[in-house]
């Protein structure tokens, strides 16, 4: 076993929507461990803020904006990173949406939003990154998942289908493209406090911590909400050579929230 397999030195790491969030700490961990970091968003002045964040980091990494369920834009995205920066050789498909909205009050537009975005978006950033992969010999895929792609609950009934999905896509790459030593897996982290999930830790009027707050609390054996850093040591894991042989696994990264049927009544 030799310890440098856990790092990324010479590597081209692409990480979707990562100005800020998990996928700026799963690239702040990626530059740690040696490798180049190349980031996207949708909005020129988050890629800015995004740099700007790296920066104070240490970090120097490649910005662009480009919506990822644009395929068109992603085609030319890739082209752009391949020329200026070289061969993507970890992808990680972070950028994701949630909307909350019971099912039967959900329009079909609302939806298809969360499913393109948080499904097919993956899809078009990984069939873009692939052939080149292929052709180098080596790749890396990494799909950020969700406890919905176990688990359902109310309100989030497109995000749950499109993480369902989005598990099933990671297998389907890891079938598909294994023989060409490409490794596809996903982590699917707990509830981790960051701006997508700040609605649901909104202290109340009364001054009290939410109640879905206090609720993923007792549903976690770790008893605490998860940080974007507690997913960082996976991450890297999943991008190195040390995890060569892992494929098509879902590595969930969740305090034990999967494990644990809930407190038990006094
Ligand atoms: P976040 O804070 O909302 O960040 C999401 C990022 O994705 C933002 O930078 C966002 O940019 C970008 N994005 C959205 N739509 C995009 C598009 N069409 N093209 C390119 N970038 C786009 O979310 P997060 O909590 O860091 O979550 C990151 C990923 O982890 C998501 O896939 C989420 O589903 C997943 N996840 C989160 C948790 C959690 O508890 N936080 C748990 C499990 C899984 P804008 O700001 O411009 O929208
Ligand atoms: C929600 C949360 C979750 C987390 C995450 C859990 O509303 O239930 O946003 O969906 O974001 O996906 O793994």
């Amino acid at each position: 076993m030799n310890m440098n397999d856990f790092r990324l030195d010479g590597k081209v790491a692409l990480i979707t929507g990562a100005s800020y969030g998990i996928g700026f700490a799963i690239a702040e961990a990626f530059a740690a461990a040696g490798a180049t970091i190349v980031f996207n968003d949708v909005k020129q002045e988050l890629v800015d803020k995004g740099l700007a964040s790296y920066k104070e980091k240490g970090i120097k990494a490649h910005g662009y904006v480009c919506d990822v369920t644009n395929e068109e834009a992603v085609t030319d995205f890739i082209a752009k990173v391949e020329k200026e920066v070289g061969v993507v050789d970890i992808l990680v498909n972070n950028a994701g949406i949630i909307k909350r909205i019971p099912m039967c009050e959900m329009t079909a537009a609302q939806w298809r939003q969360v499913i393109d975005i948080d499904l097919t978006g993956p899809f078009i950033m990984a069939k873009a990154c692939i052939p080149a992969m292929v052709k180098k010999g080596h790749g890396k895929i990494i799909n950020i998942c969700s406890m919905m792609s176990e688990l359902g609950r109310e309100t989030v009934s497109a995000y749950a289908a499109a993480k369902g999905g989005l598990k099933m896509l990671t297998r389907n790459i890891c079938s598909e493209y294994g023989g060409a030593n490409i490794q596809c897996n996903g982590i699917g982290p707990g509830y981790i406090a960051t701006p997508q999930t700040a609605p649901l830790r909104e202290r109340q009027a009364d001054g009290s911590r939410h109640p879905f707050d206090q609720f993923i609390v007792s549903k976690t054996p770790a008893g605490r909400w998860g940080n974007a850093e507690d997913l960082q040591g996976p991450a890297v894991f999943l991008a190195s050579d040390a995890s060569n042989f892992v494929n098509g696994h879902i590595l969930y990264v969740d305090g034990g929230i999967l494990a644990y049927i809930g407190k038990q009544p006094e």
